[in-house]
């Protein structure tokens, strides 16, 4: 087990990495165990959701209980599957195509093509209740399972998540996007869902308002940061390193920052948000390495 203390530095990031990737991984395969009704919809959620990724909204949100109260950060398990069973639902529906019409994933055909549409339509959809329901069963008071519960809904309904995709799909093909209004819909699309990760996490260990003001913050500044490396990663590297397909930003017409403002005046960008979002934390006195740590990883990573 990784020590936990609130200020070390930590010295193994890779292994607290992979730690709570296992911890994240474990919960999710007992909690996606394969029935004997409707066992095809079983296999394709586990398929989607059982298949690598970084579980960065799951780790984040383990890491945001830690920084408050390390003894319960086990608790929040529950809310960091759940977390990961929304991202997933939210690739296989990305994937789909007549959203942005993908067959690569994690290094593996995407479900619709693994499966076939209608099967990959409701493996998304079964996920997404899956995931809430991991929620409510997590052994939180119940005014945390609330909080929880409005801060997810919140993230990956019209005002979020859904409400991002949305203006993505109307603005695929416009070369009139300012930057403003790439980053409003990212902030959405990709940074609502981040951003609640790290909030829940909070919540879940205890957070006082002002803490969780901090982590908003601080994820904000990271989503924003990731999605400028997403699309820096989606010109400069190739499909075998992502696990996705690589150029599709070009090919589809799509408004990203190196098209905006260069690749060199993106990376800068996201090293400064990194900066700002790391600030967040030392202002409101919460100083846990491995934030800081993930933080710097969201924009050092290679896919
Ligand atoms: C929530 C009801 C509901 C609908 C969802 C399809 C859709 C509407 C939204 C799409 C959201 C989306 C796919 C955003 C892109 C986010 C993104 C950059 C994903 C890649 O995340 P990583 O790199 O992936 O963390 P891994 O594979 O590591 O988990």
């Amino acid at each position: 087990m990784i020590a936990n203390n609130l200020t070390e530095p930590i010295t193994n990031f890779a292994a607290y990495l992979s730690e709570r990737k296992e911890q994240i991984e474990e919960f999710l395969k007992e909690s996606l165990a394969l029935k004997p009704v409707a066992s095809r919809l079983w296999e394709a959620m586990r398929y989607s959701s059982l298949n690598g990724g970084k579980r960065l909204r799951g780790i984040l949100c383990l890491a945001a209980c830690e920084a408050i109260n390390p003894s319960v950060y086990q608790k929040a398990l529950p809310v960091a599957a759940a977390l990961e069973c929304v991202h997933a639902m939210s690739l296989i529906h990305d994937d789909l195509p007549c959203m942005d019409n993908d067959n690569l994933r994690r290094g593996k055909p995407t479900c619709h093509i693994a499966y076939d549409e209608a099967t990959a339509l409701l493996a998304g959809d079964a996920l997404l209740v899956e995931g809430l329901s991991l929620c409510l069963k997590a052994e939180l008071e119940p005014q945390q399972t609330l909080a929880i519960a409005q801060e997810l809904t919140q993230a990956i309904g019209a005002h979020g998540m859904t409400g991002g995709q949305m203006i993505d799909l109307e603005k695929t093909n416009s070369n009139e996007t300012t930057l403003a209004e790439l980053e409003q819909m990212h902030k959405l699309k990709t940074g609502a869902l981040l951003r609640a990760s790290v909030v829940c996490g909070g919540i879940a260990g205890g957070a006082s308002q002002k803490q969780l003001s901090a982590f908003s913050n601080y994820a904000q500044k990271i989503g924003l940061a990731f999605q400028i490396i997403d699309d820096v990663l989606d010109t400069e590297s190739d499909a075998a390193t992502l696990g996705k397909t690589a150029g599709k930003d070009l090919v589809q017409n799509k408004t990203t920052y190196p098209k905006l403002i260069g690749l060199a005046q993106s990376k800068e960008r996201a090293e400064i948000l990194v900066y700002e979002a790391k600030s967040c934390l030392a202002e409101a006195q919460i100083n846990f390495d491995p934030l800081s740590k993930i933080a710097n990883y969201v924009i050092e990573r290679k896919n």
